[in-house]
């Protein structure tokens, strides 16, 4: 009982992209080859995948940690790197993926679905590919990205038709062995079983499956011995059977007494919506009064059965050791499956895989104001912003030249001033934890909203203080540049000279 590994905290990197190479081709007279530097591989993902060889999680409990191959950086002669290989972690079917947060990314159910947990960086790209009519030899590449790293929590919720739920050592793994080919583990001491053993139930013409959840006790649903990790199982099945023991001789334990018990546990356990389920309180109940081969046991069996057929539950008095009251127990189950499998088939089917919800836009971006005075600060949050800058050297020039120009044309420079940046400011991109940090010198300034509707800061007055001739005339000529950096901008895009993918595509 010291492990339990049904619930884990796994922690995913993808691999790296490959930077791409600067190279210029060389060959025996011909002096001026051209950039023949080869794009980087795309980093490996780690992708979830549901296997009906695994049955716990525990090896993620062993070792949390998990890491995919990163691309290998591109080479001269036009040789791209090769791509990082994904990995691929199994798990069993029934896995829910949340994040750290509880939020549900992924419900894996049917052996072969696939989840991709954490992606791969994109390799960058060559000067090859980098190269336009206007810039015939760039002497620089993009660098590979990051790969993607994030904590995800997967837990197993069972699969069955049918829980089994019950105070420890009611006889619950010994019913699942009578009833199904399944050989769980049985013991006269509690909390036998720590993860649900599955059988499959054969009743005439009709199969189901049952689940022995382990034992619960009194708050369970507060986390109170194994606690939540019990009724997590029981989330997916559609009828719950009250395992009662009847020969217990513990004090204070009769069967209606663990029966009420039980009772509020479920009522108590608060479970995911994301999932489908309907309260445990509102599901399919029988009521299964167990070791009637022990004499003192079937009497009380019987003396409790009206009471609790008053209460509205169907009773069934059986003994897994002596194996008697099954077939008709077994019958009983199918019915009740039955009718709760056409009760879901008439629901609308939810949807079993969820897909991690993208960024609201991803080619998007804000520009947030933050801070004041010497602190302020303009932040630009956004996946592709982020991104080419993660592509990027900065110890190359040209490669930052490239970098202003596609944040140009991607409308940045117009947002910063629109926010009411100024040469000069502070300027991040990305999020808190990997920002990069420019002293902004805007390239292709909105000169309007630049000039007017400032001033009230009288440090800023100081340095930009000009007659009004001179600020007009300097707005004129800023916006005669805007205009034509904007004209050339269109015309190559329009010409088709931009080879940027992730533009375009
Ligand atoms: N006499 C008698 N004993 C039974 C019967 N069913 C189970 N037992 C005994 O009760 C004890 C507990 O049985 P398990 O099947 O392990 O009980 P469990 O509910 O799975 O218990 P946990 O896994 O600990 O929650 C074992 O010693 C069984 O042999 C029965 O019908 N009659
Ligand atoms: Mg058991």
């Amino acid at each position: 009982m010291t492990t339990f590994v049904d619930r884990v905290v796994l922690h995913v990197e993808a691999g790296k992209g490959g930077h791409g190479v600067a190279s210029v081709h060389r060959e025996k007279f011909k002096p001026l080859g051209g950039p023949d530097g080869g794009n980087g591989g795309n980093g490996g993902d780690v992708v979830l995948v549901v296997d009906d060889q695994s049955t716990t999680l525990l090896d993620y409990h062993r070792s949390p940690h998990r890491r995919a191959q990163n691309g290998a950086p591109g080479a001269g002669d036009e040789r791209d790197g090769a791509r990082g290989d994904d990995l691929v972690l199994a798990v069993p079917e029934g896995t829910v993926v949340t994040s750290r947060s509880g939020q549900v990314l992924a419900d894996l159910v049917g052996a072969g679905t696939r989840y991709v947990a954490a992606e791969g960086g994109r390799g960058g790209l060559g000067n090859k590919a980098l190269s336009s009519q206007r810039r015939k030899a760039p002497g620089f590449a993009l660098l590979g990205e990051p790969g993607e790293a994030r904590d995800i929590v997967l837990e197993l919720k069972s699969l069955a038709d049918v829980a089994l739920i019950g105070f420890p050592s009611a006889g619950k793994s010994s019913l699942v062995s009578v009833l199904s080919a399944a050989r769980p583990k049985i013991a006269d001491y509690p909390f036998t079983t720590l993860v649900p053993n599955l059988g499959v139930v054969t009743a005439g013409d009709q199969r189901y499956t049952v689940a022995d959840v382990p034992g619960l006790i009194p708050g369970a649903s507060e986390g109170r011995g194994l606690g939540l990790e019990f009724l997590r199982h029981v989330e997916r099945c559609s009828v719950l059977a009250h395992v009662v023991d009847c020969a217990t001789l513990e004090p204070g334990r009769d069967p209606l007494t663990d029966l009420d018990v039980i009772e509020e546990e479920l009522a108590a356990y608060v479970g995911d919506d994301a999932l489908g389920g309907r309260p445990l309180a509102e599901r399919t109940r029988v009521v299964v009064l167990n070791k009637a081969d022990v004499p003192e046991a079937e009497e009380l069996a019987e003396m409790v059965r009206p009471d609790l057929e008053e209460r509205g539950y169907e009773v069934h008095v059986v003994s897994a050791v002596a194996r008697t009251g099954l077939k008709e127990l077994t019958f009983a189950l199918a019915r009740h499956v039955a009718a709760a499998r056409a009760e879901a088939d008439a629901e609308v089917v939810p949807q079993r895989v969820v897909l991690r919800p993208k960024g609201v836009d991803d080619a998007g971006f804000v520009v947030r104001r933050e801070g004041s005075g010497d602190d302020e600060a303009f932040r630009v949050i956004g996946r592709r912003v982020t991104r080419w800058v993660h592509q990027t050297d900065f110890a190359n020039d040209e490669a930052v030249g490239y970098l202003a120009d596609r944040l140009a044309r991607a409308g940045v420079e117009e947002a910063l001033v629109e926010a009411g940046a100024v040469a000069g400011s502070t300027v991040l991109i990305g999020a808190e934890d990997d920002a990069v940090v420019f002293d902004w010198e805007p390239t292709l300034v909105g000169g309007a909203e630049l000039l007017g509707g400032r001033g009230t800061d009288t440090r800023l007055d100081e340095r930009t203080r000009r007659t009004s001739a001179e600020r007009r005339e300097e707005f004129h000529s800023r916006k005669d540049a805007q205009t034509a950096a904007r004209e050339e901008l269109a015309a190559e895009r329009a010409s088709g000279r931009w080879t940027d993918t992730d533009e375009e595509g």
